[in-house]
């Protein structure tokens, strides 16, 4: 992909000066002293032989095309450990668990907890208003979740599954989680928009851990912009990853401070998906806003 932007340049440059008969400006001007280094054809006297004809030519140029290129996704389908950035915040690392439960076991955990979790459609507001997520949800854990302004009720009723899960992944990776936000995406239809899990709650650096069931779903990365884009998304760093049916994702150190991340809509049709993000919440925040 390719973006051609014409940028307003200085269309030309002051050429240097073309002299005469080994006349020096600069000889004459730091002789004299008192007297401004001025440009040549301003500082010489008039009519004399001697004189410097020195003179500065403007030349023309064309206005540059400066070219810059959005850039193609990297794409993450492997197995793996990827620090995707490094800046001021920290190192932006992603681990990738393909087969984290194998097919078996996780045609079955799908179907459990596509039958036994308590899914709602949560509604939400933004600046136009009122809105459905597009998806269902469930939250587990002691203490309440607030995010884009509304509040996920203290649910400490673990399903035995999850918290089977939840043992099992915090094994695995050596962190550990206190809380569970659920998604159920029930077709292509279903999405969550751009964002990045930093809520006051989740406080500094949090770690995620993101487990999938069911259909495929590309989950997609955006870097944040630098400040000299004023907010420009345009030609930021992206990585896309396909995440299958029990797939586990980890992200940590800056992830959430560097980069957004979202699930778009599909145009092809697209079967349920789940998928499960352990956090560890903090109960000094919680309830506080996005
Ligand atoms: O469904 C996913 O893979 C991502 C879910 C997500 O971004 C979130 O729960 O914050």
């Amino acid at each position: 992909m390719e973006d051609k932007r014409r940028r307003a340049r200085v269309q030309g440059a002051w050429a240097g000066p073309i002299r005469s008969r080994g006349a020096s400006h600069s000889a004459v001007g730091s002789q004299c002293s008192g007297i401004h280094n001025l440009p040549a054809s301003i500082g010489e006297p008039r009519g004399s032989k001697e004189q410097s004809v020195a003179k500065l030519q403007f030349v023309f140029k064309e206005p540059a095309e400066v070219t810059r290129r959005v850039p193609e996704p990297r794409v993450i389908d492997k197995a793996g450990v990827y620090d995707i950035s490094t800046s001021a915040a920290g190192v932006s690392r992603l681990r990738v668990f393909p087969s984290f439960i194998v097919p078996k076991e996780a045609d079955w955990m799908f179907e459990q907890l596509q039958k036994e979790i308590p899914w709602s459609q949560k509604t939400n507001f933004r600046q136009d208003g009122f809105y459905q997520e597009p998806r269902l949800t469930a939250w587990y854990g002691e203490l309440p979740y607030t995010y884009s302004r509304t509040m996920m009720q203290p649910n400490p009723h673990w399903h035995p599954l999850l918290t089977m899960l939840k043992d099992h992944i915090e094994e695995v990776t050596g962190y550990t989680f206190n809380s569970l936000l659920c998604n159920l995406y029930r077709n292509d239809k279903d999405s969550i928009d751009w964002h990045s899990d930093s809520e006051p709650s989740l406080e500094k650096c949090p770690v995620i851990a993101s487990l999938s069931f069911g259909d495929t779903r590309t989950f997609q990365m955006r870097k944040k912009p630098g400040p000299e884009e004023h907010g420009d998304y345009t030609y930021v760093e992206r990585v896309h990853i396909p995440l299958d049916h029990g797939a586990l994702l980890l992200m940590e150190g800056a992830t959430q401070e560097d980069w957004q991340h979202r699930v778009p809509k599909e145009y092809h049709s697209r079967e349920a998906r789940i998928n499960l993000t352990f956090r560890r919440v903090f109960p000094e925040h919680s309830g506080m806003r996005r």
